[in-house]
């Protein structure tokens, strides 16, 4: 078994249990596919979080088809279930990041996004990139220590200032440093309290024209971080965030802490944005690119 896929099914250990245990054991106790099953299945799928719009898509997909291929055999639907949820969670258009690029990392407080900068940062390293991460939470000085510890872990550089200082100076520093050193990628880090929506849009806002004004040649990517474990709820920051500034990529973390992985689906579906990473643990390695092929298999326990 190759690492990324050992990495998916240890981090999604939690959903598969929920999950993959409830649907196997679904399909041992039904001999015939009929309306019990039906709704046993969609209790299941509602359970892990995928919501009632894209459970109900879902099972009437699977019902459909086996309709259309006259399916029979019980032990056929699971791999019909699988091929079903890769096309919910496929979205083609995945942002690019061959060029110059800046990453800006929003989301509310607390769901991992400097963690996820530390990870990127690794990623991008091992890749042969050129790092540079700008600590644009000045909010409070811890988090700027955080950051640098991050960067001391993946052997990245650091652009900061004080606490305090307004983010989109720290973000202007970072841009002229990236400029100078010849950086591939500027990966800025935002705070996560005390926002509301007007100081949300006016801080983004500035961050955005100041990348725009002093880097227009780079890539400017708009990354949003949501904690698996939120729910529905994290469907509802997401809209919340997509009033105030566009967004071209979700990092869904905390993964391996629920059991109700599931909500990447209504994620995928509602919001038109994809899903990029997602995170699967606390330690530097524990970012994955999201591939719905493992993600699915791991928690069909495939
Ligand atoms: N289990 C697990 N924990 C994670 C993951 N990503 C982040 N965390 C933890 O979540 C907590 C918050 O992470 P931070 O990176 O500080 O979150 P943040 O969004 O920067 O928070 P603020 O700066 O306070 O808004 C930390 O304890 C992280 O270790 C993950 O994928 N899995
Ligand atoms: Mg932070």
């Amino acid at each position: 078994m190759s690492s990324i896929i050992t990495k998916f099914k240890d981090g999604l250990k939690k959903t598969r249990n929920n999950f993959a245990n409830k649907i196997d054991d679904l399909f041992s106790r039904h001999l015939k596919i009929d309306e019990e099953l039906y709704e046993e299945l969609e209790e299941i799928l509602i359970s892990s979080d995928m919501g009632i719009e894209a459970t109900l898509e879902i099972i009437e997909m699977l019902q459909n088809q086996i309709k259309e291929n006259k399916i029979q055999d019980v032990s056929k639907v699971k791999p019909l279930l699988k091929e079903i949820l890769v096309k919910e969670i496929t979205y083609k258009e995945k942002p690019d990041q061959e060029e110059k690029t800046v990453i800006l990392v929003v989301g509310v407080n607390g769901v991992g996004k400097t963690t996820t900068i530390g990870k990127l940062s690794k990623i991008f390293k091992d890749e042969g990139k050129k790092v540079l991460v700008a600590a644009g939470d000045t909010f409070r000085a811890a988090a700027i220590e955080q950051l640098e510890k991050w960067c001391q872990r993946a052997q990245v550089e650091l652009v900061s200032n004080k606490e305090g200082s307004d983010p989109s100076s720290v973000i202007y520093d970072g841009i002229n440093a990236a400029k100078a050193r010849n950086t591939d990628i500027l990966i800025c880090d935002t705070a996560g309290r005390l926002h509301n929506k007007k100081n949300l849009m006016k801080e983004l806002n500035k961050i955005s024209r100041v990348i725009d004004k002093e880097y227009p040649e780079a890539n400017k990517l708009v990354y949003l971080v949501i904690d698996a474990n939120t729910g529905q709820n994290g469907i509802v920051q997401a809209e919340y965030f997509k009033e105030v500034t566009n967004i071209d990529g979700i990092v869904l973390t905390k993964l391996d802490g629920t059991s109700k992985g599931g909500i990447i689906v209504p994620i995928q579906r509602k919001l038109d944005v994809p899903v990029v990473y997602v995170g699967l643990g606390e330690g530097i390695e524990d970012l994955q690119k999201f591939d719905e092929e493992k993600f699915v298999d791991s928690i069909l326990n495939y």
